[in-house]
């Protein structure tokens, strides 16, 4: 009787969460997102930004927007760590991209990064959110050159949703409403890759 109860308690208690894999070159601004969205949604449980260091492996933060609970990945952009991205991918509800606006020098790598991440079969029909990240600072590019320039691997991006938006993840400008665009498609595409029940 206690196993039944106990069964019935656990499954009635058991919430649905998406995973969002936080991709992008190293440096670009991963791990500040990251922590940003914990101090928005977690009521400023987070690290401040000089105690971020560059990510080694993985860091992983639990948010709750509007009832819809993510688990968001930050996984590590240095090449030798690019080369494990693709273990997450079957898991994965959506993924965020992030770019360093003010990194010309490695733009079109960011993109090949990029085409080769929409490219992969376990990615096929799972929103991607790119980030133009640094908005704040007088160098970035602007938004709509980014556009441009990811425009070119618009074929490989197919009928999913994806959309480019600019973000300062260190003032926290824009976070909120790529957050909210990221869990209206998450919930949108839950049809296709529905939330683990945890
Ligand atoms: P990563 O996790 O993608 O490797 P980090 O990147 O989050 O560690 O950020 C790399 C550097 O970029 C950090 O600076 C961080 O403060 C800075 N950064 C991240 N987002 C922004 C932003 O929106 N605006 C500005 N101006 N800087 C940002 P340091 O100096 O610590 O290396």
């Amino acid at each position: 009787m206690y196993h039944l109860a106990r069964g019935i308690i656990q499954e009635l208690t058991r919430r649905e969460e998406y995973s969002v894999l936080i991709l992008g070159l190293d440096n670009a601004g991963k791990t500040t997102l990251l922590e940003k969205l914990k101090g928005i949604y977690n009521e400023g449980r987070s690290l401040s930004s000089d105690k971020i260091v560059p990510t080694v492996g993985q860091n992983v933060g639990h948010i709750t927007i509007n009832n819809t609970h993510l688990k968001l990945w930050d996984v590590g952009g240095q090449h030798a760590l690019r080369t494990l991205w693709h273990e997450y991918y079957a898991e994965c509800h959506a993924i965020v991209f992030v770019v360093d606006s003010t990194d010309r020098a490695r733009i079109e790598e960011c993109r090949d990064t990029l085409q080769t991440i929409v490219a992969h079969e376990d990615t096929e029909g799972i929103p991607v959110l790119m980030l133009a990240n640094k908005q704040d600072r007088d160098d970035s590019l602007e938004v709509e050159d980014i556009k441009e320039i990811f425009n070119r691997i618009a074929e490989h991006l197919g009928a999913r949703d994806s959309r480019v938006l600019p973000i300062s993840a260190l003032r926290g400008e824009g976070v909120k409403e790529a957050a909210d665009w990221l869990t209206i498609r998450l919930e949108r595409n839950k049809q296709y890759r529905p939330p683990d029940r945890r």
